[in-house]
């Protein structure tokens, strides 16, 4: 089920006149600060954040999951929801999947999967395995179990499947065309004198070894650190540092994936970003945001100025456009819509990105070398409150997708059309 985009045409048709004119006075606002909203807009349209496959249902937390219907019963579904938030966004052309929740098998069923993504004009982007989680298919068929943990296990069997999963995933991305695998590991220990922090390490950087090992030469390996949870003493690949000596260990396309809520409050996350990118080993991004933990809220929903230095960074390490990276979003929903807080994550990136390309790059620089933080943070802030809507709205429009996604999703209908065919308690499987 797709949406038919006459639709979108239709509801962009409404506010066209309201937007031409909003358009043109953000061009001249724009204008004067020197910045060509033309490639602005053009940059905007440019970019793409791949859907999570394990966000268009409803996630849940352990205290409790509300799941509001018409949720995707398979990867095929997924894709389907995929595809019309791309047509809204025209910004989500990609899919990352999560395997086992995501698995089609090798041959007919990658073959299949790949024909259905392509007849929506969505691609594969990086593969996600998942050795968190103990599963038929490689740990309890071996007698195994992840329990204490996958590549940092003592026990070698666990070691063993956990490599041979990540193989696994590497060939069905091969079939689907993706280009990248992401490694996050739940390794590490609730309790001190558990294990050892060297031996554990050691042992996961042996087995990013052998998992890079297996992985083609057109293609890239990214590990995601984080702090805690669901270990709560330690994490083996626990912060930017691990990350990029486990990188550096491994292998020359192996690079750090930064997810925006694995880092402890107050982290200065933005100059992370510029560390990574300053030694070429900035891999990717899970987007979304957070106020404790890993609470995989809406991007740009609690902290849209860090967001917005974020993007900065990209830019300066870009030389003025966003450096080539696999660019994700990682939510988990609990009380919106998963489409509608994905449209409004899509959004917040490509706000925050508007935003961050109204900065005068040079004026910045001037002030910089002056050693004028007042003038530097007067540039700064005429970027972030400038209201770059309307030039958001234009790329978006010249995707072919909608001037306000959000009011077309409600305005089509397409909830209650899937939840009338898929049923009121279909329930995707992911997180
Ligand atoms: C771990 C994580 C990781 C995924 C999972 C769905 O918290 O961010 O990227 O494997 O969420
Ligand atoms: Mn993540």
């Amino acid at each position: 089920m797709a949406i038919d985009r006459s639709r979108i045409e239709e509801e962009n048709q409404i506010r066209l006149s309201w937007h031409e004119s909003d358009l043109a006075h953000a061009v001249d606002v724009v204008g004067r600060s020197g910045v060509d909203a033309e490639a602005v807009i053009a940059e905007v349209a440019r970019f793409s954040a791949a859907a999570p496959s394990w966000a268009v249902g409803t996630g849940g937390t352990r205290f409790g999951r509300f799941p509001g219907g018409g949720e995707p019963r398979d990867t095929y579904e997924k894709i389907d929801d995929i595809a019309t938030l791309n047509s809204l966004t025209g910004a989500n052309r990609t899919v990352s999947l999560h395997v086992p929740w995501d698995d089609p098998g090798l041959g007919a069923g990658a073959a299949a999967l790949r024909r259905h993504a392509d007849d929506l004009g969505i691609g594969f982007d990086a593969m996600n395995s998942n050795t968190f989680q103990d599963n038929p298919s490689t740990t309890d068929d071996r007698n195994v179990s992840y329990k204490f943990g996958s590549l940092a296990n003592v026990d070698e069997g666990a070691r063993r499947a956990a490599v041979e999963h990540n193989h696994y995933v590497i060939d069905l991305g091969v079939e689907l065309g993706s280009r990248a695998l992401t490694v996050w590991l739940a390794d590490g220990m609730n309790h001190p004198g558990q294990a050892s922090f060297r031996g554990q390490f050691e042992r996961v950087l042996e087995g990013l070894g052998e998992i890079y090992a297996h992985v083609p030469d057109d293609w890239e390996m990214y590990t995601e650190h984080k702090p805690y949870e669901p270990a709560f003493y330690s994490s083996v690949n626990n912060d930017w540092g691990t990350s990029l000596l486990l990188a550096q260990g491994t292998g020359e396309r192996v690079k750090c994936l930064v997810d925006l809520g694995h880092h402890l409050p107050n982290t200065n996350i933005e100059q992370v970003v510029s560390r990574l990118a300053m030694v070429g080993r900035l891999g990717g991004f899970h987007f979304n945001d957070s106020k404790y933990g890993d609470d995989d809220l809406t991007v740009g929903s609690i902290t849209p100025f860090q967001l917005f230095l974020i993007i900065g960074e990209l830019l300066e390490a870009g030389g003025g456009q966003m450096p080539a990276a696999a660019y994700m979003i990682d939510e988990s929903h609990n009380l919106k819509d998963p489409l509608e807080d994905l449209i409004q994550a899509t959004d917040a990136l490509q706000v925050a990105l508007a935003q961050a390309l109204c900065v005068n790059r040079a004026d910045l620089a001037d002030a910089q070398q002056a050693n004028d933080p007042a003038r530097a943070a007067e540039v700064l802030h005429r970027g972030f409150r400038t209201d770059v809507r309307p030039l958001v709205a234009e790329a978006r429009r010249r995707n072919g997708a909608a001037l306000d996604p959000l009011a077309a999703f409600r305005a089509i209908g397409y909830r209650a059309a899937v939840t009338a065919s898929r049923g009121a308690d279909s329930v995707a499987t992911g997180l």
